[in-house]
């Protein structure tokens, strides 16, 4: 697990011995935090990498792969998102995606682990400022906490968290997802990454059938993300009258997104056909 000496490479184990890596030309920093082992290196090919309890969260260059497809399909599908709520997000790469679209007024991001925020600030090139947005309120704290206590009403909630696995457990759980759908606005949309399609299928279809208990109506997507064991599932929940399978194509067209593309929406929907029908059986 984690930093091979001998390849000097830095490998993150799956479940079943599947593995994904970089080749790493330096150690830059590793801490235990409050709640997590971080560890920081130099790729040779794709920037630094973050990792969290031996898992890759991002590396620089193509980190957009993930924070694309997480934020502006649902942003784009909805007809007028001003008041957004992100849990977790760390290094400020779903926040900057969100502060994007001028119909933001306010974006709020509760991370519980405020050593990710730190570490991101001083090393990574991923939030580009977004920390610094008026439209945007940082806080550290625990996400389950805030949004069971919180008096605001969003239009868009979104989850970046680690995996449905150990500490982040609570955030795929049918309770917080009603604690989520309560606090969106009539129509709104709530978004979650859920793991590796082919190695978390299981947490994946848990998650999918908890949703399912809450929301009006769930979406399910992939994406390939690069540094994760690919492709990527997403899960969207929709509260009200609101339509995912449609995205604003004029709006997007000023965002000059580069993985994730608006014009074919329709391709996110794909699935492995093993997928799809465990998903439609859940
Ligand atoms: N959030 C973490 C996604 C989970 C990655 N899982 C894994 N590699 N096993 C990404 C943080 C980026 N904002």
């Amino acid at each position: 697990m984690g930093f091979n000496e001998k390849e000097r490479a830095f490998i993150e184990w799956y479940p079943r011995g599947y593995g994904v890596g970089f080749k790493v030309t330096d150690r830059l920093f590793e801490t235990q935090t409050e709640y997590q082992r971080l560890e920081l290196y130099e790729t040779e090919g794709f920037g630094k990498l973050l990792v969290l309890d031996g898992t890759v969260q991002l590396v620089e260059v193509g980190e957009e792969s993930y924070h694309e497809p997480l934020v502006h399909p649902v942003m784009l599908a909805h007809p007028n998102p001003r008041r957004i709520l992100i849990i977790g997000g760390g290094d400020g790469g779903t926040l900057r995606e969100v502060l994007r679209h001028e119909t933001v007024e306010k974006a709020t991001m509760v991370e519980i682990d405020e050593t990710v925020i730190e570490v991101s600030k001083i090393y990574l090139n991923v939030a580009k400022g977004a920390f610094e947005d008026p439209r945007a309120e940082v806080m550290v704290g625990d996400g389950v906490k805030y949004l069971r206590e919180t008096d605001e009403r969003f239009d868009v909630i979104i989850v970046d968290s680690t995996d449905p696995v150990g500490p982040a457990k609570l955030l795929f759980s049918e309770e917080f997802y009603r604690n989520a759908y309560d606090k969106l606005n009539d129509k709104g949309f709530y978004i979650t990454q859920a793991g590796s399609v082919y190695l978390f299928t299981n947490e994946l279809i848990d998650a999918y059938r908890a949703m399912k208990k809450v929301f009006d109506r769930v979406y399910y997507f992939s994406f390939p993300v690069i540094g994760y064991a690919s492709p990527w599932s997403f899960l969207v929940g929709v509260k009200g009258d609101l339509d995912f399978t449609r995205v604003d194509v004029e709006r997007a067209r000023k965002l000059d997104l580069y993985y994730y593309d608006p014009e074919r929406h329709e391709t996110l929907f794909q699935m492995p056909r093993y997928v799809r029908e465990l998903l439609e059986r859940a």
